[in-house]
């Protein structure tokens, strides 16, 4: 089976692309690489930040990868936090504090509306390749579930009453910006990619 590095520090984005990917792809994480360092994520969009972490991979290792970059667009906060969700409430990237920061900042706000957007890049052979995946919903007006991670709690999908959290995650991946862009990702190296070594 191909092996593909997924260039993440968030064992969670790990566990649901292990999940996804089951079968199709030799899934390795930054451990198996033996990379502790890292990743800088300096780009003011997703989709600088998604490249230049598989670049840092593929430059150092010149293996295979992909990485993604996730961002929580509201529209009543004009797309805020966006590209900076991980530090929407201070550099300590804690989930708990952006969560708090986002109810707080739509309290008594009308306008719900929110998306999550996804940007996968993908090297192969030194190639880039971008896949986009998102999710529109609402953001709640408190925390419901124990599932999923970061903002999913205080997400709720269009056309569903349980929130990302509240949702069996098989039910999540396939509903979400990331499952979304990883089956782009998929179709495009089972389709128009089938030549890769190891295959
Ligand atoms: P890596 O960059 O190492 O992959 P990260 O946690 O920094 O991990 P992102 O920059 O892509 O990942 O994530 C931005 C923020 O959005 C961060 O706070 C995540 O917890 C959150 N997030 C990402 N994917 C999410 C998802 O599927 N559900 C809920 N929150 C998510």
């Amino acid at each position: 089976m191909h092996q593909l590095v997924f260039a993440t520090n968030n064992e969670h984005k790990l566990r649901e692309l292990g999940e996804i990917l089951k079968g199709e792809f030799s899934l390795l994480s930054l451990n198996d690489i033996s990379c502790s360092e890292e990743i800088p994520e300096t780009g003011n969009t997703l989709e600088a930040n998604a490249s230049q972490k598989s670049f840092y991979i593929w430059d150092r290792y010149k293996i295979d990868c992909f990485s993604d970059d996730t961002g929580l667009e509201i529209a009543a906060l004009n797309n805020e936090p966006g590209v900076r969700s991980a530090r929407y409430a201070g550099e300590g990237r804690n989930s708990e504090d952006n969560v708090t920061k986002v109810l707080h900042a739509l309290q008594g706000e009308k306008n719900r509306k929110a998306c999550f957007r996804c940007v996968i890049s993908l090297i192969i052979n030194g190639k880039e390749y971008l896949f986009e995946g998102r999710a529109d919903g609402e953001i709640l007006t408190e925390r419901r579930g124990a599932a999923g991670f970061g903002y999913d709690p205080i997400f709720c999908p269009d056309g569903y009453s349980q929130s990302f959290a509240e949702m069996d995650s098989l039910v999540k991946n396939t509903l979400s910006h990331r499952g979304h862009a990883v089956q782009k990702l998929v179709r495009f190296l089972t389709d128009d990619y089938p030549y890769l070594p190891n295959r």
